[in-house]
């Protein structure tokens, strides 16, 4: 699939696309899968340390996370990309049909930048405790969580549900145009978030998304998780990509290349090595990667 002409203004125009269809059952299955093994190893170990006492091995993808969650918090301790570092998000990284799309936009030298998360927002009547920040998240642009000698390098999102997205399950609102604005002052408490004073006065679009579709946004695109009302987690993903070369955002992370027609070998495709450039990553404690 390519984006259309009328897709590419669209996109230009107001900062951000919804392509639906972009991916199969067979396409997602392989990461749904990994997750919920993921899930059950940490459920097992959990079980065995006398911090849970019921492993709800019968619900689906859907609900086992929040049954296991409400019983021990620690679950989801490391809970995401780089913290499991499996093969099927690996391999999902350099999915062909999410790539040309990616192409579509950024060229045919495409990097996979290290900024991405997996996210379960859990239901909110459900967690009997504040959502956190990664789950509710507030007002921001992603351009705010990446260095600022990253301001020149074209860094777009391309978020997807695992699950339906919408205004029940707490898919994501955004604010349309606004990235021609470029950066708007953020603070860091509360989690990054633009300061309440400037935060532009434009009426949200709701971004509902069905499974095997895709969000596509602008660094500079304003939005924000809505709250959860539904009872089933709503799973998501998203993943950003840059022009191999520019700066990433968040140099001391791995951006690997994932499309190349000038080198083609230099394409990453060994887990393994993926694997090893996360674990030699040296973080300085109390540092922060974000722009505040
Ligand atoms: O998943 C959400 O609700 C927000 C995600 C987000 O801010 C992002 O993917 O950049
Ligand atoms: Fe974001």
């Amino acid at each position: 699939m390519r984006l259309t002409l009328e897709q590419l203004i669209r996109y230009q125009t107001e900062g951000y696309l919804i392509v639906p269809n972009v991916f199969t059952d067979e396409d997602l299955r392989p990461v749904i899968d990994e997750l919920s093994a993921e899930l059950d190893a940490r459920a097992g170990q959990l079980l065995a340390e006398g911090k849970l006492t019921e492993l709800y091995e019968d619900e689906p993808f859907e609900k086992r996370y929040t049954r296991l969650y409400e019983q021990s918090k620690e679950i989801c301790r490391g809970f995401d990309i780089n913290g499991y570092l499996g093969e099927a998000i690996f391999r999902f990284m350099g999915n062909e049909g999410l790539l040309d799309l990616v192409e579509c936009l950024l060229g045919t030298e495409l990097s996979c930048n290290p900024i991405q998360h997996i996210r379960a927002k859990h239901p909110a009547k459900s967690t009997q405790s504040e959502p956190d920040y990664f789950q509710n998240v507030p007002w921001h642009q992603d351009c705010a969580v990446t260095s600022p000698d990253s301001e020149a390098s074209e860094i777009i999102t391309f978020w997807l549900p695992l699950v339906d997205a919408t205004a029940e399950t707490g898919c994501m609102e955004i604010m349309p145009h606004v990235f021609k604005q470029g950066y708007i002052n953020h603070r860091s408490e509360g989690g990054t978030t633009i300061v309440p004073e400037k935060l532009p006065a434009v009426t949200p679009v709701l971004a509902e998304c069905k499974k095997g579709g895709l969000v596509i946004m602008n660094k500079y695109t304003p939005h924000r998780g809505i709250s959860n009302r539904s009872d089933i987690i709503r799973w998501s993903i998203d993943l950003r990509y840059h022009k191999t070369g520019a700066p990433s955002g968040r140099s001391i992370h791995p951006s690997f290349p994932v499309r190349s027609a000038y080198d083609p070998a230099s394409v990453l495709t060994d887990v393994t090595e993926w694997r090893k450039m996360w674990r030699e990553v040296k973080e300085e404690k109390g540092k922060s990667l974000h722009r505040v």
